[in-house]
């Protein structure tokens, strides 16, 4: 259930407007969706105990139609998700470059709500697909919504709105036997990547440990494209924005992700929900990278492609306000299935820039909502419902809530007193940036897109060893599922382009040379532009040759908030050890789960009982930070296969292990090596060493010498 009172504590102009439709049943009778009473809910009516039902039943008929109705299409994209309410706060007035109203006024609190998402998946996938996740926010401001519809990659894979059904088909389960789900690790994705090298940046992006986060609460937010924002005055600055997670950027290993995908599928929705209800609200800030007009060919890319990034070498970006998300919603199919996002959905003060991908993104929006909600009244359902009053002449249509009264719907009119009026540039209408266009109109795409592998050798440089490491084995984990040589060829020639010391490595694990030169399919007119041979990365200037925060590693905060410690014990264990370590996590942020061979409670060596949160059927490390054993763990725990596993696969995966008095006896028992030095296996240290190991993150260097089968 969920926590009332966080709810009645977290209220904003939003969830009070929600509040409208809420519904409860506490207290109510059962009725017909015409409010007549019901009195059987179980049997239908028949002719004789023994006959047939009756047409006539009209309880029965209501009922079973509405659930012969009940689903909608999922999202052709992103149809897993997970969404949550919350509020963004400024910082700072942002007047200087923009007038839009949440951007301006320090003293509003702007309702928000969001929705994340995996891309590739159906709605029932795992959360732990090695896929980008989708970043939505939607801001209720007083001057209309707003929608943030970024990713948590800062680049995309195409560059036009014309190539997103070809990628999107690529990448879903393939149409003959539709297989694999969740997965981009089959032929007709990576054949599609081979042959589209400005895929190869985002591509790179996913095979690092970016596609598989710890927790979408540790994730970076970017809405990719360059959008303008635009001053009282009417000047225009170029803009990208960013969202930046007060916990850090944190991933799991491949390894765990396959591991998490079947023990626990819901383990990002749920590490979202239980982290609101336990009040663990997730905190972003906003970041703006901001581009005068006048620079905006300053740059060695377009800042209208949407391939690239700006590195914050170049640009910094200025935080500028919070968004805290705290409070679950109440209902997932009213507000997390319905909510409709739309790049289009801006207020005064934003604008668009002319990226063709963002310009096929204003179409595409609302023409899904109209096949996904089934009408153009979309905006009515009370989760998309803009707090800012709503007037307009558009009427009727499926399902249209609004009862609008008088007889004009038309503009002008003078029978209806004018209303509603058109508003004045100063009373807050939008009017859109007048960019000065003189052009031929031509199908075709800028030069100044076509270097598609220097950001792409920038993010390669960027990262840290063991990113690095991850990403090679993800390009051939991926690459081993596909069955044609001549498709993993084609991509490990362009990734010879961007780095050979990355192609090399990749071949070398699939088993396979890279060519000297590779031959496009015939027929098929592929232009210059595509044709990876045509596309050597230019040499990376000084500044861009690496940029430090394009790795994870630059956003570790340093501290355990919010991480789950799995503490392995039984009946007896010695309550010091235990507490003492439980203080510590909990006194910085942490929290812990007990862990036992059977279900129930526990009795400490001093007579406490303690709950047990996972029995070892259930247990599992993958979903835990870290690990403890305290002192006086039982012959059971000592010597049992889970215990010892449990130890294992966490020392696999990198994550700190502490043991205290006969918690040794376990760790003797696994395969772990206890003769190296391992700042992250702590034997009989204090707690305070415990909390500094997990803060440091992981000890990649296990993965150097892996010789614990677990
Ligand atoms: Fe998209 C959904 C993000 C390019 C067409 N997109 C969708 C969602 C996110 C993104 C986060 C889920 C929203 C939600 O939670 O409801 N999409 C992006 C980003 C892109 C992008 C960051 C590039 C920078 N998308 C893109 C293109 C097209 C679409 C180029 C089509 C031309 N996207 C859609 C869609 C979806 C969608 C089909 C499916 C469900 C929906 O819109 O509401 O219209």
């Amino acid at each position: 259930m969920k926590n009332q009172k966080k709810d009645e504590q977290n209220v904003n102009k939003k969830t009070e407007d929600l509040q409208q439709n809420v519904s409860s049943a506490e207290g109510q009778f059962l009725t017909t969706n015409q409010g007549v009473k019901i009195n059987d809910n179980n049997n239908s009516l028949k002719s004789g105990e023994r006959g047939p039902s009756l047409l006539e039943d009209f309880i029965l008929r209501e009922k079973i139609t509405h659930f012969d109705h009940e689903r909608i299409p999922e999202r052709i994209v992103h149809a897993r998700g997970s969404g949550a309410h919350g509020v963004f706060q400024l910082y700072e007035s942002q007047a200087e470059v923009t007038k839009a109203g949440f951007l301006n006024d320090t003293s509003r609190t702007t309702p928000v709500f969001v929705r994340f998402s995996t891309v590739a998946g159906s709605k029932g996938s795992t959360d732990l697909a090695r896929d980008v996740r989708g970043f939505a926010v939607k801001f209720y401001t007083d001057e209309g919504i707003f929608d943030l519809v970024g990713n948590n990659i800062p680049v995309f894979s195409i560059q036009d709105a014309m190539k997103f059904p070809d990628f999107i088909h690529s990448v879903k389960p393939e149409p003959h036997h539709e297989m694999p789900q969740a997965a981009s690790a089959h032929d007709t994705f990576w054949d599609f990547v081979s042959l589209v090298p400005e895929t190869m940046h985002m591509t790179s992006w996913v095979m690092s440990d970016r596609g598989i986060p710890k927790s979408l609460r540790m994730m970076e937010g970017f809405g990719i494209h360059t959008f303008r924002l635009i001053n009282e005055e009417g000047k225009s600055h170029f803009v990208k924005f960013h969202w930046k997670p007060l916990l850090g950027v944190h991933s799991v290993c491949w390894d765990e992700a396959t591991k998490i995908s079947g023990k626990d599928p819901d383990f990002h929705r749920r590490d979202l929900w239980e982290n609101i209800e336990k009040g663990n609200y997730p905190e972003w800030e906003l970041g703006l990278q901001i581009v005068p007009e006048e620079d905006e060919f300053k740059f060695d890319f377009d800042l209208l492609d949407p391939t690239k990034l700006i590195p914050e070498e170049l640009v910094p970006v200025k935080i500028v306000g919070k968004m805290t998300l705290n409070r679950n919603p109440d209902n997932f199919f009213a507000e997390t299935e319905q909510v409709a996002f739309h790049p289009g959905h801006i207020v005064p003060g934003i604008d668009f820039s002319n990226d063709p991908l963002l310009q096929g993104r204003l179409f595409s929006y609302t023409d899904t909502q109209l096949s996904r909600l089934g009408s153009p009244n979309f905006h009515e359902i009370p989760i998309n419902r803009s707090v800012a009053p709503v007037h307009n002449n558009q009427r009727d249509a499926h399902m249209r809530m609004t009862v609008n009264k008088g007889n004009t719907a038309y503009h002008p009119n003078s029978l209806g007193g004018g209303c509603p009026f058109q508003a004045m540039m100063k009373e807050g209408g939008f009017t859109s940036f007048p960019e000065r266009v003189d052009a031929h109109k031509i199908r075709n795409r800028s030069e100044s897109f076509s270097d598609h592998f220097s950001q792409t050798k920038l993010f390669m440089n960027s990262l840290s060893e063991h990113e690095k490491r991850h990403m090679i084995d993800a390009y051939a984990f991926e690459l081993s599922k596909v069955n044609y040589d001549h498709v993993k060829e084609r991509v490990c020639f362009n990734l010879n382009m961007i780095d050979k010391d990355v192609a090399k490595k990749v071949a070398d694990k699939l088993g396979i040379d890279i060519p000297k030169k590779v031959d496009m399919p015939l027929n098929q007119n592929i232009g210059a532009d595509e044709n990876p041979n045509n596309h050597q990365p230019k040499d990376a200037n000084s500044v861009t040759a690496k940029s430090d925060k394009l790795s994870m590693t630059a956003h570790n905060k340093g501290d355990i908030k919010t991480r789950m410690i799995g503490i392995i014990c039984d009946n007896g264990v010695d309550e010091t050890s235990l507490n003492n370590y439980k203080t510590a996590l909990e006194k910085e942020g942490a929290d812990y789960k007990i862990v036992a061979p059977k279900g129930g409670k526990i009795k400490g060596n001093n007579g406490t009982e303690m709950k047990v949160d996972e029995n070892f059927l259930t247990a599992t490390s993958v979903v835990f930070d870290a690990m403890f054993v305290p002192s006086g763990i039982s012959d059971v725990v000592v010597s049992h296969e889970v215990s010892r596993h449990l130890l294992n696969e966490t020392f696999k995966h990198c994550k700190a292990i502490a043991v205290e008095g006969n918690g040794k006896e376990l760790l003797s028992n696994t395969n772990i090596p206890t003769d190296k030095e391992d700042p992250a296996l702590l034997i009989d240290k204090k707690p305070a060493d415990f909390v500094k190991a997990i803060a440091a993150g992981r000890n990649w260097n296990r993965e150097l010498n892996p010789i614990v089968p677990a």
